[in-house]
């Protein structure tokens, strides 16, 4: 990204290349007017080439994109500009829409090349919006966020911070923090008697608790954001590509009496209630694999559990308990899983020596929930649904006006801040010195200046908005 300049007119594709309805060409800068006056013809215009400073901010006018060497039209189109600072950039933006398709916004997208704009690298059009004030840091990330949302909770979530439900929390502790360390820099250049006594204590614990409080969201923030990874894991023909058909509701993986069919692990995302679970599809893990293709299928499988965030552990129900059962279960060992003790439609043919399999299974993985299910008729499978989101958001308890904090990296600012604020307190209470308590207060500010943007670095900032899509 380079330097953070504005001066630079950016272009970009707004929309994803392909056929479709409409194309969108975005141009953002101060000569993004002037650009679009070399290219834009419109029937209504009574001058020629038309005056596009004089087209009304915020409508829609109809006309063409010629080809100013050959004097072609290239497509037809409606454009629209939106003056500074009514825009998202609060520069001067133009939006040519064109048909969809890869041919004309390409065109379009070179002749703005031509007549001066430059390429817009990813995630600039909302880095100007950060630049220009229209938006904080964390608002911006929200952006992202919705455009990459996978479920409508991980929408709404990203929605809230867009509105700044979040930095308006983060801003509220921060000021306070900011009026303490005031307090305390006086003390250390003033004599005690000069500046009016002031309380360090409550304002610290007070943007502690505060703090603490956005932290116990953040594990569930996240899942709804990033969603779990569930690995379906077991020996040879137990069912677990049955069963993720019957979290798809669908015919996804292949589905054979013969042991070994699955070859490769199969990844399908699912929304569980507003979480979206990837569930990965594994090769039955057997000791002895038959073949080359089956040992590297077996390899992944392992792979799979490594990667996961939850284990899927299934068994037969209807079938003795194997060493490969119990070598599975100690493959997944501690992590978080549940057992599900398939084919429970067969269960009368479940009896050894008259003691039910999912009886003998109950030894297995013995803290994770044991639950009866048949990927084939179904029964169980919704209780499962619930099991699987019960296990992975925990059962925390979140007030309901506490926004969610979603992002990896506001949680780890967070958790700098509080460490900071339970030292300055701590040191305070002990009577350390103010110039040292004014450290850790600083180092808290500053944390949560991060997450809204007051006092992110521009290696920051190029590490975030680097992730975004082009046009955004
Ligand atoms: N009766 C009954 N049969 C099932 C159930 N689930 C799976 N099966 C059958 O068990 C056989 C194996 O199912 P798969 O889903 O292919 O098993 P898998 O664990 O993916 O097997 P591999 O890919 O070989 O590791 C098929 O014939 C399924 O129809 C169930 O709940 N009840
Ligand atoms: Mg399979």
């Amino acid at each position: 990204m380079g330097t953070f300049s504005l001066d630079d007119t950016i272009v970009a594709i707004a929309t994803p290349l392909g056929e479709g309805g409409i194309g969108i060409v975005k141009i953002s800068g101060p000569q993004s007017i002037p650009i679009l006056g070399q290219l834009f013809v419109s029937p209504s215009s009574t001058t020629e080439p038309p005056a596009t400073d004089h087209l009304p901010s915020r409508r829609l006018t109809w006309g063409h994109i010629r080809d100013p060497q050959t004097n072609r039209n290239v497509d037809e189109v409606l454009v629209v500009t939106m003056l500074a600072p009514h825009s998202y950039t609060r520069q001067d933006v133009v939006e040519i829409q064109s048909h969809g398709g890869i041919v004309a916004v390409q065109r379009i997208l070179q002749l703005t090349l031509m007549a001066g704009a430059r390429l817009a690298e990813p995630g600039e059009m909302t880095l100007r919006a950060f630049i220009n004030g229209r938006l904080d840091l964390a608002q911006a990330e929200a952006v992202l966020d919705i455009v990459q949302a996978r479920t409508e909770a991980a929408l709404r979530v990203a929605v809230e911070q867009l509105d700044g439900c979040l930095s308006a929390q983060v801003r509220l502790a921060r000021a306070q923090l900011v009026d303490v360390l005031a307090y305390l820099e006086a003390s250390i250049d003033f004599v005690e008697d000069e500046i009016p006594p002031q309380d360090v204590v409550a304002p610290l614990e007070e943007t502690a608790a505060t703090v603490e409080e956005l932290l116990a969201t953040a594990d569930r923030g996240r899942i709804y954001r990033q969603g779990i990874r569930a690995a379906i894991v077991g020996r040879p023909n137990v069912g677990k590509s049955s069963l993720l058909n019957a979290l798809l509701r669908g015919d996804r993986a292949i589905v054979t009496p013969i042991p070994g069919t699955t070859r490769d692990t199969l990844e399908e995302t699912v929304n569980l209630q507003g979480v979206p679970l990837v569930l990965v599809d594994t090769a039955g893990i057997r000791a002895q694999p038959e073949g080359e293709v089956e040992r590297i299928g077996v390899a992944r499988s392992h792979a799979a559990l490594e990667r996961a965030d939850l284990a899927l552990m299934v068994i037969d129900g209807s079938q003795p308990l194997t060493d490969a059962d119990r070598e599975i279960a100690r493959l997944i060992g501690n992590r978080p899983s549940l057992v599900l003790v398939n084919k429970c439609d067969l269960s009368a043919a479940s009896e050894d020596g008259g003691v039910p399999h999912a009886a003998l299974a109950a030894g297995l993985l013995s803290d994770a929930p044991h639950l009866s299910i048949s990927a084939l008729t179904g029964q169980g499978i919704e209780e499962m649904e619930h099991a699987i989101v019960n296990k992975v958001m925990g059962g925390t308890v979140i007030a309901s006006d506490t926004p969610l904090v979603s992002n990896p990296r506001h949680q780890a600012s967070l958790k700098q801040a509080l460490d900071h604020l339970r030292a300055a307190r701590d040191d305070h209470l002990a009577g350390t010195s103010a110039d040292l308590v004014a450290i850790d207060v600083l180092e808290a500010v500053d944390a949560l200046g991060d997450i809204t943007g007051e006092t992110a670095s521009e290696d920051l900032l190029e590490a975030i908005f680097s992730k975004f899509c082009i046009g955004k």
